[in-house]
């Protein structure tokens, strides 16, 4: 038993501000928010196994839409607090920031940007059922939300007080909550992007067993991930060619700091880092990220000279030649956390940098002083041999897209189609398959803000190649001259030409592959385009209804049937192939005009999700992709990180 009591409970807020701007404490009423306030409650669990206490979470979708957390911890204590008068369920579930969250005495390391607690989930449900077992004993409490004398809705009132309910020999908390639908609208649990996160979180407790269960469809799964991170880094280079077998795995502690790192190389080209603080992603880096890469190069660069691989006139390895090919996961668990960068994904706190660079330097020279680990070093070091010596050609194909001037380049742009205005905020590049389609684009469009690049051959697939075999690829060294944002560390954002990059290829197989060489390459060397919302996919049209007086194009094959039965007897259904068979006019009414066009925003949810889709799909593992195509067989239209995005 830890010396708990409900008078260490720190009370910040009271309930409504919640209900009136629910976005200041979730971001949005959208499908993040409403995912959000059931990740409250499994923070919750999870803080709990992770102090120590109990080692599983079910999260079960009821079939009332409602959602259903339990976990087999202490048990939420029921003593009343000394000064409040309300039992530790009660606190935690009504006050904002209540919890032993705030009780740095009590508790390890605080949540993250939004760790506002369960009362927000209270304050935003139709209903709130908490039971739990402890000292023998069930204990339940309900809250509900309802009309006040005052006329308005209020969340989070009690319904029915903490009584004992029976006894019993578990120990646990179990939290049934069903969202309210006069906050979120009429939304339902995604049982794919809870099992998603779920697994991520398997791998980031290694203690943890995660179940998701769900009632409607009968589907679940079970997550338990003995090896953590270590598997996590298994997992995302599933289907490449390791260095060697298992990942480097680290782990180590400072007071109230707690690292894990686990490290693998394969024989591909990029760096593939994915960071974490407090269970949460830092898809923008910061401080840890950095931290651990400084003592990767250090600790690799002493053994290159301690072994004479480097000799003494030798300069030492960059950083970057460390990097190619690696796969690298970090964990940190800390308290005080600062979010900083362009989406908050980014970690600030200087002392991260410093502890992790030590902590690492630490775990990673014991490593390698264990004289059995001498022939992962070696691989890892003729890697970076490897990676020095092209480093040159690289630089050098980096530097061509840089110099906007030189003859070769203005070659390259040649074929692209400016716009006449040079306003960022309006423009648009279209990159269109085919050069027919391209003609067709170039004269179908509004040219006072649409650009277009036709595509004649098909792009390197980065996904293969050194970065200069990729920018040895005219297609791609002609897209990167016409962004002007520049690749890789490079990249300026703020340089952007345009302000939507635009792909448009054909609805067949090729312009599958094409659009998805397109994506894999911005998501390796231009990461923040997609990030900051620039990439989109144009859908054109699958068909044509039509008869006299009646014209309407149909762009998804769900959508046939209505349309035809709008046209009625007689109809007549033109199918398009490509973009090539569409005259100037029908390809900017139907795919460019912003006014009527339906366009894909390509995001990235989740970008350990987005690496092993793209490994999958573009590496060598031609079962695994197969096998990946036929369970998302919608891959075409609607990826699992691309939303739908309607309109200009
Ligand atoms: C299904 C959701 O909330 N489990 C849970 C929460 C708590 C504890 C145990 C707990 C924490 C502590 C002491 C402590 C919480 N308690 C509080 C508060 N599962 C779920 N399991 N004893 C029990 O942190 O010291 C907040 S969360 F504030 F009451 F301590």
């Amino acid at each position: 038993m830890s010396g708990y009591n409900s008078k260490d409970i720190v009370v910040l807020e009271g309930l409504d501000a919640v209900r009136l701007r629910p976005g200041m404490y979730i971001g949005t009423t959208g499908a993040k928010g409403f995912h959000h306030i059931l990740w409250e409650i499994v923070d919750n669990a999870i803080d709990e196994i992770a102090s120590g206490y109990g080692d599983s979470v079910v999260i079960t979708l009821n079939k009332d839409g409602s959602a259903t957390v339990e976990d087999n911890g202490r048990g939420i204590p029921v003593d009343k607090h000394p000064t409040m008068k309300k039992s530790g369920v009660e606190v935690v579930y009504t006050t904002l920031h209540a919890g032993g969250k705030f009780n740095t005495d009590n508790y390890k390391f605080s949540g993250g940007l939004h760790g506002v607690g369960a009362s927000v989930t209270n304050a935003l449900s139709r209903f709130c059922d908490v039971t739990v077992f402890r000292d023998g004993k069930e204990f339940n409490m309900r809250f509900v939300s309802k009309e006040g004398p005052d006329g308005k809705v209020h969340g989070g009132i009690v319904d029915k007080e903490l009584t004992m309910v029976g006894t019993s020999k578990k120990t646990g908390t179990k939290v049934t909550f069903l969202p309210d639908d006069r906050i979120f609208g009429k939304q339902f649990f995604s049982y794919e992007t809870i099992v998603r996160r779920a697994r991520e979180l398997a791998f980031l407790n290694k203690n943890l067993k995660i179940e998701v269960v769900d009632q409607v469809t009968g589907q679940q799964t079970l997550f338990h991930y003995q090896g953590g991170i270590s598997d996590f880094a298994d997992y995302l280079v599933e289907g490449k060619n390791k260095l060697f077998a298992k990942p480097i795995y680290i782990e180590e502690e400072d007071k109230d700091f707690q690292m894990e790192l686990a490290l693998v190389y394969t024989d591909g080209y990029t760096e593939n880092c994915f960071s974490y603080v407090n269970n949460i992603p830092t898809t923008e880096g910061g401080t840890h990220e950095t931290g651990a890469k400084s003592a990767i190069t250090k600790v690799f660069n002493d053994y290159a000279r301690a072994n004479n691989i480097l000799k003494e006139k030798d300069a030492n390895f960059l950083g970057e030649d460390f990097r190619e090919g690696i796969t690298l996961v970090l964990s940190v668990k800390m308290n005080n956390v600062q979010f900083e960068g362009q989406t908050k994904t980014k970690l600030g706190n200087p002392e991260a940098r410093v502890k992790v660079e030590a902590l690492a330097t630490k775990g990673l020279s014991d490593f390698f002083a264990n004289k059995k680990m001498g022939s992962i070093a070696e691989a890892i070091l003729g890697k970076a041999k490897a990676a020095a010596k092209t480093r040159e050609a690289a630089k050098r194909a980096k530097e061509l897209t840089r110099a906007k001037n030189s003859a070769d380049n203005f070659n390259l742009v040649g074929k692209l189609a400016a716009s006449s205005s040079r306003n960022r905020e309006k423009a648009e590049l279209f990159i269109v398959e085919g050069d027919s389609a391209g003609g067709s684009a170039k004269q179908g469009r509004d040219r006072s803000f649409q650009a277009i690049l036709p595509l004649r051959g098909k792009p390197l697939n980065a996904e293969k190649k050194r970065i200069d075999q990729v920018l040895g690829n005219e297609e791609i060294r002609t897209i990167i001259s016409a962004l002007e944002t520049g690749i890789g560390e490079d990249f300026d954002l703020s340089a952007l030409r345009y302000n939507k990059v635009i792909i448009l290829s054909d609805a067949d197989q090729d312009g599958a592959h094409i659009r998805a060489i397109l994506l894999t390459f911005f998501f390796r060397y231009m990461r923040e385009l997609i990030n900051d919302g620039h990439v989109f996919i144009g859908l054109p049209p699958l068909y044509k209804v039509y008869k006299k007086g009646f014209e309407e194009y149909v762009y998804s094959d769900v959508e046939l049937p209505a349309a035809v039965a709008r046209c009625g007897k007689g109809y007549m259904i033109q199918r398009y192939k490509g973009l090539g068979e569409m005259n100037p006019d029908q390809l900017y009414e139907t795919t460019m005009d912003p006014e009527k066009r339906s366009l894909i925003q390509v995001t990235i949810d989740d970008a350990a999700e987005a690496e092993k889709m793209i490994v999958t799909l573009m590496g060598d593992d031609i079962e695994a992709r197969k096998e990946y195509i036929s369970k998302h067989a919608n891959f075409d239209r609607e990826d699992s990180f691309m939303n739908e995005y309607k309109g200009g």
